[in-house]
């Protein structure tokens, strides 16, 4: 803001008293200037003077008061240097002793002198040390936290300045007096503002030093009785022996999932440096999804911040010392063959670490490496020069996350791995397989990509990117099952018009409206409406289908397509239900959202088929008492459940309509195990679909009644039933899950298994599947083969992710020619079609 005119508008007053005084100028009066001569005109320039002088200091008053009026804001800094001419003793490690408040006052005061030398020392306040350690051979580290109230405009001024507090630290030692404590090393920044939240009235500080063999757990307050406090600040400072690392592992950690909330930060410090911050997390861990840290020296910090909304359980980590070498950093490795990666691997790496592996196969073979897993990925990082952490081999460097197909090869028998990680932000880093090839066959008896991986050669020409870098699908024939890409890639026929593309230049998704012409839209119901027509508010397309999707959403006549809010008016936004946003003029479209939510997300590292413990809490395993699991089913509510139609009918000797033969077991991860979280209910009654035909599998949903209520939680939890005019899209990806067959005629799977698939166009399916798919089904699959649900599966879900992750029921598993083939995707039985009944029967 300019100065002078805020002057201006703060100070009206002052205003009209210059507009007055401007009234009393004898000058105004022209004729008696004239008379007068220059006697009159030395008194008219000293009047002028004497205007500018005032004018001059209200403006100066102005400006002055204008100043005082920017608010102020406080900046916390944080900072570590090195004192290198005081040697450690241990009482350091005790801020109440006198050594520690000795030392602490000489490094305030010349800290205090070091501020005084720079523009900003007039919005200093204080500082404070909180903590000391060793720094080497005759040297201890400072930890401190510096205090400003600066003006809200001038913050980066300060920010500026202190970053660069090194540079005024050098400059002033240049002169230092004999007495005076030594700087080096000086890292130093702000502190982030939610660490100093003015909300937070809690602030606990806990400090521990690890000896040899001694494993020290720290929990966030409360834990495991009750949940942690809200608006509070906790820190952890930790410290091992000279030449050491700490390692803190967790085994549990269930944080809110949203860090702008609640979080906690691993610093490679003993205080809150953003330059030394190796992780911020929040949200839930698996147990088996490992999450442990490794400090670069002998010191860790761990903060934990919470604020006013919604309290979790929190966390536990052990933590304990471990030798400064660390084992699986670099080495020789020999061999045709062989594996490597990353210290701490599948967790995260130290920071600041060099490993060098010097990989030596055969003479005469060349060697190549494959990262299987590769992440490292940092804030700032940039993926072409890799300046922070990074992989190098020869010239080439790698960073940030890579596809498993990366493959490095040398014309050598020898290849060096260089691995480094800088002092911020710390990843999973990498595992990978080197092996030695025969320079003339690099692939033998399998195909080689450009990228030098080798993959079956049954794979090539299939439609799908197996190399990675598409190498398998380019010059190739095209079959007549396939489209021919403009990019000359092949792509099964029934990936066309799926809303997918998949050929890369859309190819696949152009001329897929029936409307001719560019200018028209293509209503849901065929109808070609003029494009410009769209979200005008107006039922154009007599389906609404013109009106669905647009970013204003309107109260519109109620069709197939607009979701009815309870108070029977329908709105144009598609699936608007538990989306966080109140659409409806009632609400109705935010009520009963306690569904679909999970405390288990698949991660990046976890691969593989079978699912984490929890990430599925819907899915029932349905037992027929002393013969086992038969099929599966999804928890609606608490005390129901919707399985398959044609997984209740007799069969012979066995009454599998009667609710007395089944057990269902809730919270189930693994067959044969019940784990404390896991449930066992008996049933109350079964429903069938009235109309479920057994021939045809149409109308293939049954309701079960649990004999008592289960008490719902994180093992336990519904997934939401999707509004009848809910919109699955074709080619959106949705989730299989069960306990049945591996593969088509084998045995069921013990662990629970997870796959994806994409909905499959209805037409395109029908065509497939011999014309035997009703609008009561919805197709899912993966069309080359491969991924599908099997025998076992039956009644368990097909879920949808919805808007904000929360997971809608869009099908249950119902039927398929065999398992997994090519070109016959699972039938699911649409779940929106059934809406009704289910509300009908259940109240849900
Ligand atoms: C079954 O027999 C079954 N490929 C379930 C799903 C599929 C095939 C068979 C889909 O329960």
């Amino acid at each position: 803001m300019d100065p002078l005119e805020s002057g201006m508008r703060y100070n009206p007053k002052r205003q009209d008293a210059w507009e007055s005084s401007v009234q009393f100028l004898p000058a105004s009066n022209s004729k008696d200037l004239e008379k007068k001569g220059p006697g009159r005109k030395v008194i008219l320039a000293i009047l002028v003077v004497i205007f500018i002088i005032i004018a001059l200091a209200i403006g100066l008053l102005a400006w002055h008061f204008s100043r005082h009026n920017v608010p102020k804001v406080r900046r916390v800094y944080s900072g570590s240097m090195r004192i290198t001419n005081q040697e450690f003793m241990d009482y350091y490690e005790n801020p109440e002793s006198v050594q520690f408040k000795g030392l602490a006052m000489d490094v305030l005061q010349q800290l205090s002198n070091t501020y005084s030398k720079t523009p900003v020392y007039k919005y200093y306040k204080n500082s404070t040390v909180q903590a000391f350690s060793e720094g080497g051979a005759q040297s201890v580290v400072v930890y401190y936290l510096s205090e400003f109230d600066v003006p809200a405009d001038k913050k980066e001024d300060l920010d500026n300045a202190v970053a660069s507090m090194s540079k005024i630290v050098n400059q002033g030692q240049s002169r230092r007096k004999m007495n005076n404590l030594h700087f080096e090393n000086v890292v130093s920044g702000a502190v982030d503002t939610r660490m100093t939240r003015s909300t937070i009235q809690d602030r606990q500080r806990f400090s521990y030093h690890c000896q040899d063999g001694q494993v020290i757990t720290v929990q966030s307050p409360g834990f495991p009785n009750s949940p942690y406090p809200a608006n509070s600040y906790t820190e952890w400072l930790l410290r091992a022996d000279p030449n050491h690392r700490l390692k803190m592992e967790f085994d549990t950690f269930n944080l809110e999932n949203h860090c702008g909330n609640d979080f906690i930060r691993v610093y490679d410090s003993l205080v809150a440096i953003e330059k030394q911050l190796m992780a911020e997390k929040c949200g839930v861990y698996h147990p088996t999804e490992p999450l442990s840290f490794i400090s670069s020296g002998n010191v860790m910090l761990l903060t934990l911040v919470t604020n006013g909304e919604k309290n979790f359980p929190g966390f536990r980590a052990q933590v304990s010392q471990i030798p400064m070498e660390i084992s699986g950093c670099g080495g020789t490795l020999s061999g045709a063959k062989g594996i490597f990666a990353t210290p701490n691997f599948p967790s995260y790496y130290p920071p600041l670490i060099k490993c060098n592996w010097n990989i030596q196969v055969p003479e005469g073979k060349y060697v190549k490496v494959q990262f299987k897993k590769f992440l490292m990925s940092e804030a700032g990082q940039s993926y072409t020069t890799c300046l922070k952490d990074f992989v190098q081999i020869n010239t080439t460097r790698l960073c940030g996350e890579r596809s498993p197909s990366t493959v490095v090869s040398v014309k050598s028998n020898k290849m060096a791995v260089l691995f480094e990680s800088d002092m911020s932000y710390v990843d999973r880093g990498f595992s990978a397989e080197f092996e030695a090839f025969e320079p003339t066959d690099p692939c033998p008896g399998t195909f080689k990509c450009q990228n030098d991986m080798c993959i079956n050669s049954a794979l090539r020409c299939d439609g799908w990117n197996d190399c990675g870098d598409n190498s398998d699908e380019r010059n190739c024939v095209c079959e007549s099952t396939q489209i021919q890409c403009k990019n000359s890639l092949c792509k099964p026929k029934f990936w066309q018009c799926d809303g997918v593309n998949d050929c890369g230049d859309n190819t696949d998704e152009e001329n897929c409206g029936v409307c001719q012409s560019a200018e028209d839209f293509t209503c849901k119901n065929g109808n070609c409406v003029s494009a410009n027509k769209k979200c005008d508010g107006q039922d154009d397309c007599g389906d609404n289908s013109d009106e669905m999707g647009c970013s204003r959403v309107a109260v519109v006549p109620c069709t197939e397509l607009s979701y009815k809010c309870k108070n029977n008016q329908c709105i144009s936004k598609q699936n608007p239900e538990c989306d966080g946003v109140k659409d409806c003029e009632d609400g109705s479209d935010e009520t009963n959202c306690e569904c679909g939510t999970r405390p288990y997300k698949s991660s990046r590292i976890v691969g593989g088929q079978a699912a984490l413990e929890g990430e599925w809490p819907w899915q029932v395993s349905l037992h027929i008492k002393g013969s086992g699991h038969v099929c599966g089913a999804s928890i609606i509510n608490n005390r129901w459940l919707v399985t398959a139609a044609h997984c209740v009918q007799d069969d012979g000797g066995t009454k599998y309509s009667q609710p007395q033969v089944w057990e269902a077991y809730l919270g189930l991860h693994v067959q044969g195990k019940m784990a404390e979280t896991t449930v066992k209910r008996n049933l109350k009654q079964v429903i069938p679909h009235p109309f479920y035909n057994d021939y045809t599998y149409d109308n293939d949903i049954a309701l079960m009644e649990l004999d008592s209520p289960v008490t719902l939680g994180q093992n336990i939890w519904p997934i939401c039933l999707p509004a009848e005019t809910h919109d699955f899209p074709v080619g959106g990806n949705v989730w299989i899950t069960g306990w049945g067959a591996t593969r088509e005629g084998g045995s069921g799977a013990t662990i629970l298994q997870k796959a994806e698939v994409r909905i499959i166009n209805q037409t395109v399916c029908d065509q497939l599947m011999n014309a035997q798919i009703t609008s009561r089904m919805i197709c899912a699959g993966v069309l080359s083969g491969g991924v599908d649900a099997c025998q076992g599966d039956s009644g368990g879900p097909l879920s949808a992710s919805g808007s904000q992750g929360r997971m809608f029921l869009a099908g249950v598993v119902s039927w398929g020619d065999g398992c997994a083939r090519r070109n016959k995707p699972g039938i699911y039985s649409r779940v929106t079609k059934f809406r009704s009944w289910i509300k009908e029967k259940t109240g849900v």
